[in-house]
């Protein structure tokens, strides 16, 4: 995986002056800052490429059931463990009350911002698709996920059209950034099921984000809050790249 991504970045350096000059003037704040970091730059321009040159919404591969594999999880398995340095409260309450009390909260430049219930979002047009997962450290896994398309809440929401940027938020402090061709995107969902079942708890329940065009630390799960923004929200040098795009 980490050749390919130098093989194209080294493709898309040489193609820079074409686009560069196209997008990057008057942008700052339109794409993540780079630090400094050579690496950095080289994940923007691959962005920019990407956006420039690739059909925004071709399709992640589809499988099926029987290709379904075995998934480990990981990072955060367990937000209600005392012991876990991401221990969240909230989280613990709401799955000991079988979240029942649960809410995901959808906010910032919608007309309607509102809390949305496990039930409600249960009730919006469904998808289910059997994808692979990649992870920045070295596996894939491959899954079946069911949830509601992010575009129908975005919209549900009333999404203004200044916005640019979906950022999520997790109970156990993750949080993560894509765009709106990501976010529209029809196998972007936010996944209530795994394998035909409720999302178990170690891969975020009740309810994940499943990007299926980027690594797999952009499907955040665990989630409790959808801030959309016009600009783009700078949390910092956190050492990962914005765009993981695939
Ligand atoms: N809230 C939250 N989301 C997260 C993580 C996490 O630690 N917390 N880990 C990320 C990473 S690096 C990966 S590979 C996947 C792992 O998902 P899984 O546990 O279902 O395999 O979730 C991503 N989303
Ligand atoms: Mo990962």
């Amino acid at each position: 995986m980490k050749k390919k991504i130098i093989t194209r970045r080294d493709v898309i350096l040489t193609g820079l002056s074409a686009i560069g000059g196209l997008i990057l003037p008057g942008c700052s704040k339109k794409v993540p800052p780079t630090y400094g970091n050579i690496l950095r730059m080289g994940d923007n321009f691959t962005y920019l490429a990407h956006r420039a040159l690739l059909p925004g919404q071709s399709m992640a591969k589809e499988y099926h059931r029987g290709d379904i594999s075995s998934f480990p999880a990981t990072g955060t398995t367990n937000p209600a463990d005392t012991s876990w340095k991401y221990y969240s409260e909230d989280w613990a309450k709401t799955h000991k009350n079988e979240f029942a009390n649960w809410g995901l909260s959808v906010e910032g430049r919608v007309a309607r911002p509102k809390s949305y219930s496990l039930a409600e979002l249960q009730s919006f047009p469904s998808r289910t698709q059997i994808t692979r997962h990649t992870c920045e450290e070295g596996w894939t896994a491959i899954a079946e996920w069911t949830g509601t398309p992010v575009s129908h809440v975005l919209q549900h929401a009333g999404i203004l059209p200044s916005a640019r940027f979906v950022n999520f938020y997790a109970y156990d402090g993750f949080m993560e950034c894509i765009d709106m061709l990501d976010a529209f995107h029809p196998q972007t969902i936010l996944a209530y099921g795994m394998n035909g079942r409720d999302l178990p708890v170690a891969h975020g329940a009740p309810v994940r984000l499943r990007v299926e065009k980027q690594v797999g630390y952009k499907s955040v799960k665990y989630l409790q809050r959808i801030v959309v923004t016009d600009e783009f929200v700078d949390v910092g040098d956190t050492g990962w790249s914005w765009y993981v795009g695939m």
